[in-house]
């Protein structure tokens, strides 16, 4: 199976970038963490994105804060799939990652999540890898079909107690 790369601009990315850990682990998918910044070592974060189709990887999440084009920067390096985590770091409560990540120029996309949404970056890397294997195509449909009865289940004790 293709590795999933998470790259973050900064250690203290790491309580929001951990949750793409556990969803990952999940899903028995593999992966590879690093601290790479576009703008503290980007010749390290160049390198990494040239070299990650070969290195065996199937999509990279980059997540980082404040002016973040850290996404940016590896998707101008990569064909890979490129997702974005604009990390709420700042006193601009994450919006200023969120329109740096998101606001790409035609040519270089980058699936931009929402702020903070790295359980979501982590789905989407898997949705990703699941285009050419089905066993993660039905782990993935399964977890939905049970989300799906998880909120019945509330519906109905919701209705059961106030739809007399
Ligand atoms: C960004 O600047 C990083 O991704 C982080 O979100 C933010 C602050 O970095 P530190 O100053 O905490 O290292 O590049």
């Amino acid at each position: 199976m293709k590795k999933v790369a998470i790259i973050m601009g900064s250690d203290s990315d790491l309580p929001v970038v951990e949750k793409a850990f556990a969803v990952l682990d999940e899903y028995g998918v593999p992966f590879e963490v690093h601290v790479y910044s576009a703008h503290r070592t980007p010749i390290e974060a160049r390198d990494f994105a040239v070299n990650a189709r070969e290195n065996g990887f199937g999509a990279v999440i980059a997540a980082a804060g404040k002016a973040a084009h850290l996404a940016g920067a590896i998707a101008a390096n990569t064909t890979l799939p490129v997702i974005g985590i604009p990390v709420k770091s700042s006193t601009l409560d994450g919006l200023d990652a969120l329109l740096s990540t998101v606001q790409m120029p035609s040519g270089i996309p980058v699936a931009t999540v929402a702020i903070d949404g790295a359980a979501n970056a982590a789905l989407l890397a898997i949705q990703i890898l699941a285009v050419s294997d089905e066993e993660l195509a039905e782990k993935l449909k399964a977890s939905r079909e049970k989300a799906s009865a998880s909120v019945l289940a509330k519906d109905k004790a919701i209705s059961d107690k106030y739809n007399k």
